[in-house]
């Protein structure tokens, strides 16, 4: 048995305490004493952090059984996420899960996945290991219902470990805790027998955790999900000791925010308002508003996106909503980079292991974007200037340059940029082409109008400033008198 158990029987009688204790500090603002909050504040300093903020785009993959029906179910098609097609279709646990025996993906490749990954620039991917189907892609000892007893039998998430470590990309794992498939999940506690049920949910899902953390060593990051419902809000000692033992089994793991809750159920952030986990991982199918949520700064953060509206698990039928173009996530990957934060851009394969033509084709796009501007996303951040019209500015700590993200081309053919009153300007250009001097004159205090290049493309652009930190200013410039 565990040796976390031993904080079962505290969280039940914590659970049914109205009291909220409140510890006064020295401080102004009463911190809330908790045994399961935050446990550190700020952004972590290791290396193993600094290369997951550095990679910056990231790959999603979203495999399992709903990637067989592709989102239609006895010829009616439901528009709502395939791989809530169980749930959309009211489809029996029974006759969902019979799907595991038609899994037979015989196109699946997983060179050919990670080739095309690595083609589209992404430095990290996270891949569903089991989402809430229950639904296992590899062979694990604690269910039958895996990738092992389908008729392809091979262990899939090896296989995908293996082909991305070896293009150089790092591989995190997706885990849902809620679980359609096993028979002790529930949704809330409402009894000391439903917490006795759930306990053994909870020993299931530990073990597998570190079944995963054992068996694949190489795994960066554990992304939770499925973690919203009151019974994971009642029992946040849980996912406590679930990040501790993942971070004692794989030195310097990440663990995302949505796994986490407090000692009150507080979600995310803690019940001070102090973050859990290593990264906030709420922003999903959104991002930051680039003036108003300038507060994602001060963590580490990541949004995941959808492709189409919400389509997460291959759906066979695209043209029922909005696709986006790779300009658009291309636009999002910058903004991201710009505020600090990672962008996950989710892919979800065919049943039969191939990746759909649309897919590959926006990969191949934001790849040929990434091959010639790469440079100013990975280990870009945030570079403390307000967000300006033309575009996006993204600063590489420990180099002197800024780069200028170019989405809005103005008719005029200047750009007006407004620098901090300590950077100085020494040479801009295009990336693409660094022999050609950009001009510019100063019009108001570290106000500069820059002069753009012609271009005839229509592809957004990336303009570098060499800069020096010192006296801003040339003074070239007059003021108003009134
Ligand atoms: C709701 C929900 C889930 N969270 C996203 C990241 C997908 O996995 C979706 O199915």
């Amino acid at each position: 048995m565990t040796a976390y158990r031993k904080y079962a029987t505290i969280t039940l009688a914590s659970l049914l305490a109205l009291q909220v204790s409140v510890a006064q500090t020295t401080s102004a603002a009463p911190k809330k004493s908790l045994q399961y909050g935050a446990q550190y504040t700020g952004k972590r300093k290791d290396t193993a952090m600094a290369k997951f903020r550095t990679n910056r785009f990231g790959q999603f993959i979203h495999w399992g059984l709903y990637s067989i029906p592709g989102g239609i179910w006895q010829g009616k098609t439901y528009n709502y996420a395939a791989e809530f097609l169980k749930s959309s279709a009211h489809i029996p646990t029974s006759t969902w899960d019979s799907l595991q025996y038609q899994f037979n993906p015989t196109k699946f490749d997983a060179r050919a996945w990670a080739k095309m990954a690595k083609r589209m620039g992404v430095k990290y991917m996270t891949i569903t290991t089991k989402h809430h189907e229950g639904f296992c892609l590899w062979s694990s000892q604690y269910t039958n219902f895996h990738v092992g007893n389908t008729p392809f039998k091979r262990d899939i998430l090896q296989e995908l470990v293996t082909a991305y470590n070896a293009e150089g990309i790092d591989v995190n794992f997706y885990y849902s805790v809620l679980d359609w498939h096993h028979p002790d999940w529930k949704y809330d506690i409402k009894t000391a027998a439903d917490q006795t049920q759930f306990l053994r949910y909870l020993d299931f899902a530990y073990n597998q955790l570190k079944e995963l953390a054992t068996r694949y060593p190489t795994v960066k990051c554990f992304w939770f999900d499925g973690t919203w419902d009151n019974s994971i809000k009642k029992n946040g000692w849980w996912t406590l000791e679930v990040e501790k033992m993942l971070k004692q089994t794989i030195p310097g793991v990440i663990v995302n925010s949505r796994l986490r809750a407090d000692d009150y159920g507080a979600r995310h952030r803690d019940s001070n308002g102090e973050l859990m986990g290593d990264y906030e991982s709420g922003y999903e199918r959104r991002l930051p508003d680039p003036v108003k949520d300038l507060v994602v700064t001060q963590t580490d953060w990541e949004a995941c996106m959808t492709i189409p509206e919400n389509q997460w698990g291959y759906h066979k039928d695209w043209s029922l909503s909005y696709v986006k173009t790779p300009q658009e996530l291309i636009e999002m990957l910058t903004l991201a980079t710009s505020l600090g934060g990672n962008f996950l851009l989710n892919f979800g394969p065919q049943g039969d292991g191939a990746i759909r033509p649309e897919e590959q084709q926006i990969a191949t796009a934001i790849g040929d974007w990434m091959k010639v501007n790469g440079e100013a996303i990975y280990g870009g951040d945030y570079a403390g200037l307000k967000k300006q019209d033309w575009g996006y500015f993204i600063r590489q700590p420990g180099s002197n340059k800024l780069y200028m993200v170019v989405f809005n081309q103005p008719l005029s053919g200047i750009a007006r940029l407004q620098l901090s009153d300590k950077t100085k300007l020494l040479r801009s250009y295009l990336l693409e082409a660094p022999g050609q001097t950009l001009r510019w004159q100063e019009t108001q205090k570290n106000q500069y109008n820059l002069s753009l290049p012609v271009l005839k493309k229509t592809a957004p652009y990336v303009i570098v400033l060499e800069t020096e930190q010192g006296s801003g200013s040339t003074g070239n410039y007059q003021e108003a008198k009134t």
